[in-house]
């Protein structure tokens, strides 16, 4: 089944950043339960935006998440020291978000990583910036799982997140990414893909139906797993809706389940 993975605890949301400098534990754990009640598996936790308070910032989010969470959190951070920090202090083995082939993250997150049986988003990033077609992207994820096995994460550990970009500056930018899952499952059907989905929809009006019609088609490609707003019902009630369809929800359980609680109306 897709898994979600919930992104509202990002210090780059204004209401969240002035809940971390204000210490407001209850506004956080309100926005943690309202997550895990709309059946988020992993909590993503970003404490980037405000500079020189990243590690501490780190730190109480993660206090304060952990007695309630019941899944395991995504670590969100390019800073492995960042990263150890956060691994060390959780109780369940979280997601690390992320890797990507830039050389001096890649040679900083591999010692950090290297002996972790955990689960890594690698990101389809290297010097030369955002990829530029299909081919591009599936070489960069080639590289990345070899890096990745190297040191020991297993291919079925891998959520390789191929950088949406907007459709708005290039028209083939949706077929262009949809291609590369495709690719990318071929060569490593155990490999999960996942990502954030909006910036397909940046620069155009009404974001959110092209940001559900595009989780669709991508669902169809290959994409197992999403970083999202769980509390945007529209796309949570899509996601069930395209798991059925593609096969994935045995005797139409998952759907069903959301139906009754509510969750899908058509
Ligand atoms: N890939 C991976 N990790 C990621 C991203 C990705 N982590 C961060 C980001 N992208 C996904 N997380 C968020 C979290 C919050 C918001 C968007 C993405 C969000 N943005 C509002 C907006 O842009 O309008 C901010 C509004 C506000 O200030 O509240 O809510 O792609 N691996």
């Amino acid at each position: 089944m897709f898994e979600v993975i919930g992104e509202r605890i990002n210090t780059s949301r204004k209401k969240v950043q002035a809940a971390v400098a204000d210490r407001d534990a209850d506004y956080i754990l309100d926005d943690v339960k309202q997550q895990l009640e709309a059946g988020a598996n992993f909590i993503d936790v970003n404490a980037g935006a405000r500079i020189g308070h990243e590690t501490e910032d780190m730190r109480w989010l993660i206090d304060t998440i952990q007695p309630i969470v019941t899944v395991p959190l995504c670590l969100d951070s390019p800073d492995p020291a960042v990263l150890e920090m956060a691994f060390q202090m959780v109780k369940k083995t979280p997601m690390i978000n992320s890797i990507s082939l830039e050389k001096d993250r890649l040679e900083a997150m591999l010692p950090f990583l290297d002996g972790k049986d955990c689960k890594v988003i690698a990101l389809c990033m290297d010097d030369n910036g955002m990829p530029s077609n299909a081919n591009d992207i599936i070489g960069r994820a080639v590289l990345l799982v070899k890096e990745l096995n190297k040191i020991g994460i297993k291919t079925e550990s891998i959520y390789i997140d191929p950088l949406v970009q907007p459709i708005s500056t290039d028209s083939n930018k949706g077929v262009m990414v949809l291609d590369a899952v495709r690719g990318i499952k071929n060569k490593f059907p155990e490999v999960h893909i996942t990502g954030g989905l909006s910036n397909i929809s940046y620069g155009l009006p009404q974001r959110k139906i092209i940001n559900r019609t595009f989780v669709t088609l991508m669902m169809d490609a290959g994409m197992d797993s999403a970083i999202i707003d769980p509390l945007d019902k529209a796309i949570m009630a899509t996601i069930k809706t395209a798991d059925m369809l593609l096969g994935h929800d045995n005797f139409c359980g998952g759907y069903l389940k959301g139906v009754r609680s509510g969750a899908i109306k058509s």
